[in-house]
């Protein structure tokens, strides 16, 4: 495909993704581009803080992926306002647009978070945004150690680094050692946060960091 194929893609997205920050603006609504591969643990990253959060913040989500049922069930059962950024099994990078039009079916309180969950990212050809304030991408274990010289791409662009299901670390021959050395070699300035959704390790520290990037005060005990 031509270039200029994409250079137009690029520009209509950066529109959209403007318009989205200036609507999130208005309503004090930040929004978080949650990238990962499909097994990641980004719904669960979702569930976990939204529980571990209790009530300190009101998050809310979009779904990214094309098959986006079973994850608005899994959110929507804990509570948390979830709709779907696409229908149907439409395939392709997920669109500012389609964020956007999404975004207007949730409450959006004012001091509220969105998390867009969003799979597509890794192979990206190019940077889409969709006028978060931050993004995070989740890694797990389970998925090895170099994936950021794989996907230097991906991995350039984040603000922080969730590296998810510790508790796989004993059986997957992970270093995460490596893991670290590689994501420095591509971006410096991420952060990096270690954490299993399943044993509850490191959540504390999550949620510790979402609420100083927040500019709120921290819970009394740190766990
Ligand atoms: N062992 C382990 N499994 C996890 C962890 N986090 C998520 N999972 C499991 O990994 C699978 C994929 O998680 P999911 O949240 O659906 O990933 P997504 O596709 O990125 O949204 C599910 O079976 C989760 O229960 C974790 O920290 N440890
Ligand atoms: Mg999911």
């Amino acid at each position: 495909m031509g270039s200029g194929f994409w250079e137009k893609r690029i520009a209509s997205n950066r529109q959209q993704a403007m318009e989205n920050k200036l609507f999130l603006a208005s309503r004090k609504v930040t929004l978080f581009n949650l990238i990962g591969s499909c097994g990641a643990g980004k719904t669960e990253v979702i569930r976990r803080t939204h529980e571990i959060l209790q009530g300190r913040l009101f998050i809310q989500a979009v779904a990214g992926s094309a098959a986006a049922e079973l994850d608005l069930e899994r959110l929507r059962a804990v509570g948390i306002p979830a709709c779907a950024a696409r229908t149907g099994r439409k395939g392709g990078y997920l669109k500012a647009g389609e964020v956007g039009a999404a975004l207007r079916q949730l409450p959006l309180s004012p001091g509220s978070l969105v998390f867009i969950e969003n799979p597509g990212e890794l192979f990206s050809p190019v940077d889409f945004d969709y006028g978060e304030e931050c993004r995070v991408l989740i890694h797990s274990v389970s998925e090895g150690d170099e994936a950021p010289a794989k996907f230097p791409r991906a991995y350039a662009g984040v603000d922080l680094v969730l590296l998810n299901k510790i508790d796989l670390l004993p059986f997957s021959g992970f270093s995460h050692q490596r893991f670290t050395a590689y994501l420095r070699q591509i971006n410096p300035d991420a952060e990096e946060l270690a954490l299993s959704c399943r044993t509850g390790v490191g959540l504390g520290r999550w949620r510790d960091w979402l609420l100083r990037f927040c500019g709120e005060s921290l819970f009394e005990e740190s766990g």
